[in-house]
C-alpha cells in the first residue's frame, strides 16, 4: 500500500511518513526542502520511500511533479493533505497581506491542487482514503488568528465538500483537527524568532506530532 503525505519535511507530516513506514506503507512524501527529503529517504530501504520537491502553491508545478511519478507510485492508498502554514499573529487590521495571500495560497488552494490529481487517480481505480489535517482553528476563530482560522475553516469546508462529491467513487475523506502541536509551525509562523516560538507551548501539555500521526492511521485503518 502506499500513502502520499504533503509536507513530509517536518513536524506532522514526518510523523505520518514514519508511522506509515513503520506500517509497512511504501511512502511518497514531498515538501520544498530538498535536503530534508534526501536526508528522510537515506534513512530506509531502497524502494520504500519516493520523494517529490514541489511547492504546492505552485498548480503547474504540483501537477508535473505528480505526473513524473513512475506509474506503480500512482496507485495511492492515502493522501494526507498536510502541508500548511500559518504566518503572522495580529489583528485583521494591521495584518500583512503577503502573509495572507502565502496562508491562502498554501493552506486552501495548495491542499485543492494536489487532491485534484491524485483524486482522479482514486477515482479511476475506485478507492482511496483522504485525510486533511485541519486545525482547532478551523472549528473555532481566536483573537489574532482570523486568516489562519479562515484558511482553515476553508479546509473543514473543502474536507465536507470533497466526501459528498468522492463517496459514489468509494474515496472516503476524512480530517483531522488538532489543537496546539509542538513543531517547527509557531517558529514558521514567528518567521524564526524561536524565543517566541517556545513561549507558544508554554503553561499547558501540548501535543506532539506523533499524536496526530497516531490519530491519521487509525481513521486510515479503519474497515470500509
Ligand atoms: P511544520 O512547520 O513542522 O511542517 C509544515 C510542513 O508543511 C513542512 O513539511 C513544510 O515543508 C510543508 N510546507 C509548508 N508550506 C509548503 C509549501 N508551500 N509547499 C510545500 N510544502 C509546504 O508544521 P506542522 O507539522 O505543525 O504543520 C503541519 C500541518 O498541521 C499544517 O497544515 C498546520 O496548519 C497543521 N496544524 C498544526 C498545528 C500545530 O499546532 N503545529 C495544529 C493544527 C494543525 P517545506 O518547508 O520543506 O516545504
Ligand atoms: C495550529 C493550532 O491553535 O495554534 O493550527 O492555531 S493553533
Amino acid at each position: 500500500k502506499i500513502a502520499l503525505i504533503t509536507g513530509g519535511t517536518s513536524g506532522i507530516g514526518k510523523a505520518c511518513a514514519e508511522l506509515y513506514l513503520k506500517n509497512d506503507f511504501n511512502v511518497i512524501i514531498t515538501g520544498r526542502r530538498l535536503d530534508r527529503l534526501a536526508e528522510f529517504k537515506s534513512q530506509f530501504e531502497d524502494g520504500r520511500v519516493h520523494v517529490l520537491c514541489f511547492d504546492v502553491r505552485n498548480e503547474s508545478q504540483v501537477i508535473d511533479s505528480l505526473n513524473s511519478l513512475p506509474e506503480e507510485w500512482k496507485n495511492i492508498d492515502i493522501l494526507v493533505n498536510n502541508a500548511g502554514l500559518a504566518l503572522g499573529l495580529s489583528r485583521f487590521f494591521d495584518g500583512n497581506s503577503q502573509h495572507w495571500d502565502t496562508m491562502i495560497d498554501t493552506n486552501v488552494k495548495g491542499l485543492l491542487y494536489v487532491s485534484k490529481v491524485v483524486s482522479n487517480w482514486m477515482k479511476n481505480v475506485q478507492k482511496g482514503h483522504i485525510v486533511n489535517i485541519g486545525s482547532i482553528a478551523g472549528k473555532e476563530v481566536y483573537m489574532n488568528g482570523n486568516v489562519y482560522c479562515a484558511s482553515k475553516h476553508a479546509v473543514d469546508a473543502l474536507t465536507q465538500a470533497m466526501r459528498i462529491e468522492l463517496a459514489e467513487f468509494n474515496v472516503r475523506v476524512s480530517a483531522v483537527h488538532p489543537g496546539a502541536v509542538d513543531t517547527e509551525f509557531s517558529e514558521v509562523r514567528f518567521e524564526g524568532d524561536k524565543e517566541k516560538a517556545d513561549q507558544v507551548y508554554v503553561g499547558f501539555e501540548n501535543l506532539i506530532a506523533e499524536d496526530i500521526a497516531d490519530a491519521v492511521i487509525y481513521i486510515t485503518s479503519r474497515k470500509p
